[in-house]
C-alpha cells in the first residue's frame, strides 16, 4: 500500500527540493510513497489571488483567508478514502514516535502549512482533523514541521529503510535512547573505541549496548525511564549508576 502525502503551501518549490533528495526521493521513485505539492494561491479566486487578510478585532499582522484554504482542502481530499487533514502549529498535539506510528495507519495525509499569524479559526473547526506540533517554539510557517512529519512517516513505510533500522525503530519504542555508535579508526585523536566493540563477542556487545542505552537515558532523559518496564537486573544497574555514574 502506497502512502500518499499532499502538502498545501505557499512555497511548494522550496519543499520539492527536499522531498526529491535522499531517502524521501528514493522512496517516491520506488513508488513506496507519493508526494503531491499544492500551491495555495492557485485556489484564490479574486483578481489579486490573495490568500491573507487583516485580523478581525484589530492588531498586528495578517491571517490566512478561509475561502482558498477550504477550496484547496476540498479539492485535494475529495478522493480520500482513509485520510487525515493535519495543520502544523505550536497549538497542536506534540509529535512523538507513538503519534508517528498512529498516523502511519492513514493512507492519505494532507498537511496544511500556515504562514503569517495562522489560519482563520473556522478552517480548524470544519476542515482540519487535527493539529500537530513539533514543540514549543515558533517558526515563520508550517513548512519545516510538515517536512519533518513526512520524513518520520516515510521511514515507517515498509521497505523504505532496511530491516536493521526498522528493528531499531522498534527498540526505540522500548523508550530508551540509542547506545553510542563508533566506526573506524579504532583510535581517533587519542580517543579510543570501547574495547568490547573491537573484540566481537556479540552477546557481550548486546549487553554493553543495553547498559549504555540505560546510562545515557538516565543522564540525558531521566523522564523517559519513568514510563519504562525494566527487568530487576536493569533496575539494579540504574540504581548503581544513580549512585556512581
Ligand atoms: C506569528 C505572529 C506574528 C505576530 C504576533 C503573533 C504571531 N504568531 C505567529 C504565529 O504563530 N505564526 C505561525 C507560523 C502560524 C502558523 C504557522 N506558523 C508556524 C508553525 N510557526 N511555527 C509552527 C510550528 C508548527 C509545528 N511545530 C512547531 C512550530
Amino acid at each position: 500500500m502506497t502512502q500518499r502525502f499532499d502538502i498545501l503551501t505557499l512555497f511548494p518549490e522550496a519543499l520539492r527540493a527536499y522531498l526529491q533528495a535522499s531517502l524521501l526521493g528514493k522512496a517516491a521513485e520506488r513508488g513506496l510513497v507519493q508526494f503531491h505539492l499544492h500551491q495555495l494561491r492557485d485556489y484564490a479566486t479574486d483578481k489579486h489571488r490573495r490568500v491573507d487578510d487583516e485580523v478581525y478585532g484589530g492588531g498586528e499582522g495578517m491571517v490566512m483567508k478561509p475561502e482558498p484554504l477550504a477550496s484547496a482542502i476540498e479539492a485535494v481530499s475529495k478522493e480520500y478514502r482513509k485520510g487525515r487533514v493535519i495543520y502544523l502549529s505550536p497549538q497542536g498535539r506534540k509529535l512523538e514516535q507513538a503519534v508517528v506510528r498512529e498516523l502511519s495507519a492513514y493512507d492519505e495525509i494532507l498537511l496544511i502549512c500556515g504562514r503569517y499569524e495562522g489560519i482563520d479559526e473556522r478552517i480548524l473547526e470544519g476542515w482540519v482533523d487535527e493539529e500537530i506540533s513539533l514543540g514549543d517554539f515558533v517558526l515563520c510557517g508550517g513548512e519545516l514541521p510538515a517536512l519533518a512529519l513526512v520524513e518520520a512517516l516515510t521511514r515507517l513505510v515498509p521497505g523504505v529503510v532496511g530491516k536493521e533500522a526498522s528493528l531499531r525503530e522498534e527498540s526505540f519504542s522500548d523508550g530508551l535512547l540509542e547506545y553510542p555508535h563508533y566506526t573506524r579508526p579504532p583510535v581517533f585523536r587519542g580517543r579510543s573505541v570501547p574495547e568490547i566493540l573491537l573484540q566481537g563477542n556479540y552477546g557481550e556487545i548486546q549487553a554493553w549496548r543495553r547498559k549504555e542505552a540505560l546510562r545515557r537515558t538516565l543522564e540525558k532523559r531521566p523522564d523517559l525511564l519513568e514510563r519504562l518496564q525494566l527487568s530487576e537486573a536493569e533496575r539494579r544497574h540504574i540504581d548503581a549508576l544513580r549512585k556512581q555514574p
